[in-house]
C-alpha cells in the first residue's frame, strides 16, 4: 500500500526521496508528494498521477534540503486529489502516513473545536494536527508530541515527521504497518520497504509494534511502546537491486513469471541438497510441533488463498491431515472453532498482509499456540509473529499481481505436506524419495511451460477483445483455474470467474454462448474423463474452449477447441506448472489491451490497510 521514505543528511536529499519513490510506487500509485526543510522554510510538492510527474514539478520549483519525507498514496480516505496527497502539514509539522486511523472523526471533531482547520478528507491530517497541538501545548519536542498524539490514536500506522522549527530531526512511528531505518554514514533514512532506500545503504534496523524512533544524522534512537530508549537489532539486508530493476523486461511481470525457473529452485534448494524433507527447514522446533498436530488451518487473502487452496488437497491426500483453507478476513470477524491441537498456516507475500496479520492474532487469542508462516520478505510481522516460518525465496515481487510469490508458495506449502506426511506416518522411505525427484524436476518443466509463451500470446489477443471470460478445472487444479481468472481481472479488467469444471451444469452453464471463452486446465490426471464431459457441455452450447492439456492427455484441437500442450504430466506438482500458461495468459491480454499492467487500476502490492 502507500509507501513512505524519508532522509536526514548533509546532501540534498530530493534525489534520495524521489528514487526511493520511484521504487515504492507499486505499493501505491494515485498521488505522491514530498516535504523538504531547507533552513527553517518546509517546501511541498504533491502531485496527482505518477512519481515522475510529482519529480519534474520539484524540480521546475528548484525544490531541496537536507532534511525531507515523501509519500505515495493508494487512498483509503478521501478521493485522489493534490489536497489529500500527502504530506499533510499543521503549521510547520509536515508528515507522510501509511495505514488508518479509525478515531479520525473523533478527533477531528475535537481538533476542529480547538480551531483546526482541515484542509484534506483525510484521516492523516488529523495526525499533523494533534502533533501540533502536543507541541503547542508542552511537549519539548516533536518527539515528544509525537509520542503524545500516537497514545490517542486508534488504528494502523506508519508515519514519519519533520518539524520547521527542528530542523537537525526526523521522527517516525510504527504500529500495524511496516517501517524500518536505514543508518548510512553521517546519514540516516527511513522507509516502509527496504527497496526504498537500499542505493543509500544496506544497513537496516526493522521497527516494532509501538516504536518510535529519533533520526539525526549522526544517529538513530529508538524507543519501545513506554516512550523508554530500547536497542534494536541491525539487520544488513540482501535485497539485490537487480532484483529491483526491469533489465530488459518490459514489465516487472514479465520479468517475475520468467523468474519462476530460479525462484522455484532456490525455494527447494535446502531439501534437494539435503537429499530428504526435513522439519527443520520450518525452524529448530520443527519437528516437535508438527508431529504432534492433529490438523491444518490455513489464512490467507487473494492469490495465497488460491495457494493454500490447493495445498487443502495435498495435505489430506499426501499427508492424510484435516486441513481447512479461510480468507483471513472472514476468519477474523467469526466466532470461530479453535482446535489447539491444529497447525495455523498464515501465507503472504509481503509478511504484512494486515488481514492475515491480524487473523493470526484472532487465532492465537482463541488458543492456537502453534502456528507457521510462508512469507517472501525476510523479519516482515507475520513471520516475527509466527512459532514457524518458511520463507519462499523468489526474491523481491515488484508487479502488483502475484506470479513468482504464488508458485514459490506452493513449492513451499508442497514441503510441508510431505515433511508432515512422514512425520504422520504416511510418506515412506521409497516415496520420500519420488517426491524428491518429481520437486528436482519442477524447475526445469516451470522452463518449458515458458517456451509457450508465443502460442499463449496468440490466444490472448483473442481474449483481449472479450467482457467475459471463464476458468475451469477440477481437483488440484481448481485452484489454479481461480489463479488464472483473478490474474485475468486483476490486470485485464476483463471479468473471468472460475469454477470447478464439475459445477458448470449447476448454474454457471447458463452464461456460456459463442462469446464466451472456456479455459480448461485438463492435464492427464483421475479425472481428465469428467473433465472432458464438462467440456462437452460447453461447447454444446457453443461456447468456444482454450485447453491447455499436457503432453499425456491426448488432446487435439477441432471446431471450437484450441489446444495448448503443457509439459509431461509432473504429477501432483502439476499445479505448479500449469499456473505459467494462465499468467502469461493474463499478460499477453494485457498488453493487447494496453492497460498498466504492473499497476493495475485500484489496486496496490504489500495490502497493508483493512
Ligand atoms: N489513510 C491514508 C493512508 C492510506 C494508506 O496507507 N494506504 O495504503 C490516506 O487515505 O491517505
Amino acid at each position: 500500500m502507500c509507501g513512505i521514505v524519508g532522509a536526514i543528511a548533509g546532501r540534498d536529499v530530493v534525489p534520495v526521496l524521489v528514487e526511493g519513490l520511484k521504487r515504492l510506487e507499486y505499493r501505491g500509485y494515485d498521488s505522491s508528494g514530498i516535504a523538504v526543510l531547507n533552513g527553517v522554510e518546509v517546501r511541498r510538492v504533491r502531485r496527482i498521477g505518477r512519481v515522475a510527474e510529482m519529480e519534474a514539478a520539484a524540480l521546475e520549483k528548484g525544490v531541496a534540503g537536507q532534511l525531507g519525507i515523501g509519500h505515495t498514496r493508494w487512498a483509503t480516505h478521501g478521493g485522489v486529489t493534490e489536497a489529500n496527497a500527502h504530506p499533510h502539514i499543521s503549521q510547520g509539522v509536515s508528515l507522510v502516513h501509511n495505514g488508518i486511523i479509525e478515531n479520525h472523526e473523533e478527533q477531528r471533531e475535537r481538533l476542529r473545536g480547538l480551531g483546526y482547520v482541515f484542509e484534506s478528507q483525510t484521516d492523516t491530517e488529523v495526525i499533523a494536527h494533534l502533533i501540533h497541538h502536543h507541541l503547542s501545548h508542552g511537549s519539548a519536542d516533536v518527539l515528544a508530541a509525537l509520542q503524545a498524539a500516537v497514545k490517542e490514536l486508534t488504528g494502523a500506522y506508519a508515519l514519519a515527521v519533520i518539524s520547521a522549527a527542528e530542523p537537525e530531526r526526523l521522527v517516525v512511528a510504527r504500529m500495524g504497518c511496516p517501517l524500518l531505518v536505514g543508518l548510512g554514514e553521517g546519514e540516516n533514512f527511513v522507509a516502509s520497504d527496504v527497496s526504498a532506500i537500499i542505493q543509500a545503504t544496506r544497513r537496516v534496523i526493522f521497527l516494532e509494534e509501538g516504536d518510535t524512533a529519533e533520526l539525526t544524522r549522526d544517529g538513530v534512537q529508538v524507543f519501545g511502546e513506554d516512550n523508554a530508549p530500547v536497542q534494536r537489532e541491525q539487520h544488513l539486508s540482501d535485497v539485490s537491486l537487480a532484483s529491483l530493476e526491469l533489465g530488459p523486461y518490459r514489465h516487472f511481470m514479465q520479468k517475475e513469471i520468467h523468474e519462476q525457473p530460479r525462484a522455484l529452485a532456490d525455494t527447494i534448494d535446502a531439501v534437494i541438497n539435503a537429499g530428504s524433507f526435513d522439519a527443520s527447514l520450518f525452524g529448530a522446533n520443527a519437528e516437535a510441533v508438527l508431529s504432534g498436530i492433529t490438523g491444518i488451518k490455513i489464512l490467507a487473502c487473494g492469490t495465497s488463498y488460491y495457494a493454500g487452496s490447493t495445498a487443502k488437497y495435498w495435505i489430506e491426500s499426501i499427508a492424510g491431515l484435516p486441513c481447512d483453507v479461510e480468507i483471513a478476513s472472514e476468519y477474523r470477524y467469526r466466532q470461530a472453532f479453535a482446535d489447539p491441537r491444529h497447525l495455523v498456516v498464515t501465507i503472504s507475500q509481503s509478511g504484512e498482509t494486515l488481514d492475515t496479520m491480524e487473523a493470526l492474532k484472532y487465532a492465537k487469542s482463541l488458543g492456537h499456540t502453534h502456528t507457521l508462516s510462508i512469507c517472501n520478505v525476510q523479519e516482515s510481522a507475520i513471520p516475527r509473529a509466527s512459532e514457524l516460518v518458511c520463507y519462499t525465496r523468489a526474491g523481491a515481487e515488484i508487479g502488483v499481481a502475484s506470479t513468482k510469490a504464488f508458485t514459490t508458495q506452493l513449492a513451499a506449502l508442497f514441503q510441508l505436506t510431505v515433511v508432515l506426511g512422514k512425520l504422520h506416518g504416511k510418506v515412506n522411505a521409497e516415496q520420500e524419495v519420488d517426491y524428491l525427484e518429481q520437486l528436482r524436476q519442477l524447475p526445469g518443466s516451470v522452463q518449458h511451460a515458458l517456451n509457450l509463451e508465443p502460442q499463449i500470446a496468440a490466444w490472448a489477443e483473442r481474449f483481449a477483445t472479450k467482457a467475459n471470460a471463464l476458468f475451469l478445472g477440477r481437483g488440484l487444479h481448481y485452484p489454479i483455474a481461480l489463479e488464472g481468472a483473478l490474474k485475468l481481472k486483476e490486470i485485464t479488467y476483463i471479468h473471468a470467474e472460475a469454477y470447478p469444471a464439475g459445477e458448470l451444469k449447476h448454474g454457471p452453464l447458463a452464461l456460456v454462448d459463442e462469446a464466451m471463452p472456456v479455459v480448461v486446465i485438463a492435464p492427464n490426471d483421475s479425472l481428465l474423463e469428467k473433465v472432458k464431459s464438462n467440456m462437452q457441455e460447453v461447447r454444446a452450447r457453443g461456447g468456444e474452449l482454450f485447453v491447455f492439456a499436457d503432453q499425456d492427455s491426448n488432446f487435439s484441437a477441432s471446431e471450437g477447441v484450441h489446444v495448448i500442450r503443457t509439459p509431461r504430466n509432473v504429477g501432483v506438482l502439476s499445479p505448479i506448472v500449469h499456473t505459467i500458461p494462465v499468467q502469461m495468459l493474463a499478460y499477453h491480454a494485457a498488453l493487447a489491451r494496453g492497460t498498466d499492467v504492473d499497476k493495475p487500476r485500484n489496486l496496490a502490492k504489500s495490502v497493508t490497510v483493512e
